[in-house]
């Protein structure tokens, strides 16, 4: 059966769900939903996702929203080389680096930094320095976390990739795309490291959003 995947290419999350099934080699049929357009609050979104969100996934009859669980799935559903670590500590930090990235830094790296930095402009606005004064301390602690957490090879989670890396591809991916973002990645040279090496992979430059 096919793969539907709901959701807009500029997403984060949809992409982490892409990159989980590019990784496996899942075929998958991405169908554009464009939330910024308000696409999420239409009727026929609403009936897939209760709060009009991306990424939605579809297979086999199955509907599942909320991307932690759907990349899940697709490293359990799918062939393909495991997404997740074997032993219950290395799976415990896999979880706690997603759920970090989800209650601490999708927000201010994204929403804030990013959006301030980047989408603002590109549709005629200023930024809001105050907004961004405020956030860059809360990326600073997100990102210090994390390379906290990282055991010193080469991924996020040991020497495979995991879910953790799928993560936080899209969020760095925006947040480096600012100079503010790419001057406090600097300043983590494990994490630099490994943003240099995991660029490489083809599931990720595959993925890139282009912004025009
Ligand atoms: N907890 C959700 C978050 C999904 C989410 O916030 N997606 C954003 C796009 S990256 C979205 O749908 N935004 C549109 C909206 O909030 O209306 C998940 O993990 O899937």
């Amino acid at each position: 059966m096919p793969v539907v995947l709901y959701g807009p290419a500029y997403s984060t999350y949809t992409r982490t769900a892409r990159l989980a099934l590019e990784e496996k080699g899942t075929a998958y049929d991405l169908r554009e939903v464009d939330t910024l357009a308000g696409d999420g609050q239409k009727a026929e979104h609403l009936a897939r996702h209760p709060w009009g969100k991306v990424p939605v996934l579809e297979h086999d009859g199955f509907s599942l929203y909320e991307t932690v669980a759907i990349a899940r799935y697709v490293d359990e559903a799918f062939p393909g080389p495991a997404l997740q670590p074997a032993g219950a500590k290395r799976r415990a930090r896999m979880a706690q680096v997603c759920a970090v990235l989800d209650h601490y830094g999708w927000s201010p790296m994204v929403i804030t930094v990013f959006v301030q930095r980047v989408v603002v402009p590109m549709r005629g606005g200023t930024p809001d320095a105050g907004v961004i004064d405020e956030a860059m301390p809360r990326c600073g602690r997100v990102l210090a976390a994390i390379e906290g957490l990282m055991d010193g090879q080469e991924f996020l989670i040991g020497s495979d990739l995991s879910l953790a890396d799928l993560h936080l591809v899209p969020i760095l991916d925006y947040f480096a795309r600012t100079e503010d973002g790419r001057a406090m990645l600097s300043r983590h040279p494990r994490l630099s490291t490994w943003w240099e090496h995991i660029e490489q992979r083809p599931s990720v430059a595959k993925t890139r959003p282009n912004l025009g």
